[in-house]
């Protein structure tokens, strides 16, 4: 693995109260206009083609649709059209070198107290009308043990409330894991929720394009519809673990270090702290 040294970016002691404190912090142009540009093209064409390719497939048939006549809020769901990207770095090169850009890896370090390793990509397109995706925490999900996971949310579009920006809990990463209670589905594509514990308050991000937001896994999250009737919101979203995780669910394997090498960890046992209703399984929905 490679040794990264910690002066690239290197944060203040605020950022780190800040990190600390309220467990998630956001990095203001952690990748230039270019990169991100360079992105949100590539894999605009993909999905403007609409067929099938790996770890994206729309949920509708493109040929049938014509969204010159029928505007995509119009489709239903706009996101059966252009559903999330699952694991953009494992077919997309530039997706795998921002994935395990030095820098990332650089915070990461810093905010961790430990190297990390990357679990997962993907990319969302979230164009105007989408549902959101319902408060969560990621843990639940990848099943890093001991320990949690960590995200790196970097914005491809500018990111407010209105158009489904990302919205986060301060302070709820010092949380176990809550068991989901059922979300609403006219709002969330996802169909599981968890609420705003007493006492703290879901607060909006703002973004602009190329800006990172840093969480950890256990804080609640989440986002709401994109009420914009000009402006989609992609994202670009990675998730990490500490190089010393025993285990992960291993829908993320290959784990991968920022030099690029395949890593082996073992497999987490799907579960959680949850009863019958959850019944600790991840639901078939949260396909991350
Ligand atoms: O970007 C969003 O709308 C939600 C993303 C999210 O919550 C996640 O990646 O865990």
């Amino acid at each position: 693995m490679t040794q990264q040294t910690l002066t690239q970016m290197p944060l203040t002691n605020e950022q780190l109260n800040q990190w600390e404190t309220d467990g998630y912090l956001i990095i203001p142009s952690m990748f230039d206009a270019q990169q991100i540009e360079s992105l949100k093209q590539t894999m605009q064409v993909i999905a403007d083609k609409g067929e099938e390719v790996p770890g994206w497939k729309p949920l509708v048939d493109v040929n049938q649709t014509d969204t010159e006549t029928t505007p995509l809020e119009n489709l239903g769901s706009v996101l059966k059209r252009y559903p999330r990207y699952i694991h953009p770095h494992r077919y997309i090169d530039l997706a795998k070198e921002l994935m395990l850009d030095p820098r990332v890896g650089d915070v990461l370090k810093q905010i961790v107290g430990q190297e990390t390793v990357a679990c997962q990509s993907m990319y969302y397109y979230k164009p105007c009308g989408s549902k959101g995706q319902a408060l969560h925490q990621d843990n639940l999900y990848l099943q890093v043990e001991p320990n949690t996971c960590y995200a790196a949310w970097t914005a491809i579009d500018p990111v407010m409330p209105e158009n489904g920006g990302l919205y986060v809990v301060p302070g709820s990463h010092r949380m176990e894991l809550k068991c989901p209670t059922l979300a609403d589905e006219s709002k969330s594509f996802t169909t599981h929720m968890v609420d705003v514990p007493k006492g703290m308050k879901a607060i909006p991000t703002v973004m602009q394009p190329g800006d990172t937001l840093f969480f950890n896994g256990q804080i609640i999250h989440g986002s709401g519809m994109n009420r914009s009737k000009t402006l989609w919101r992609r994202s670009f979203i990675c998730h990490y673990m500490p190089v010393t995780s025993k285990c992960v669910s291993k829908f993320y394997f290959p784990i991968l270090g920022f030099d690029g090498s395949e890593l082996t960890y073992e497999a987490s046992q799907a579960g959680g702290p949850c009863g019958p209703e959850f019944d600790g399984k991840i639901p078939s929905t949260y396909k991350y």
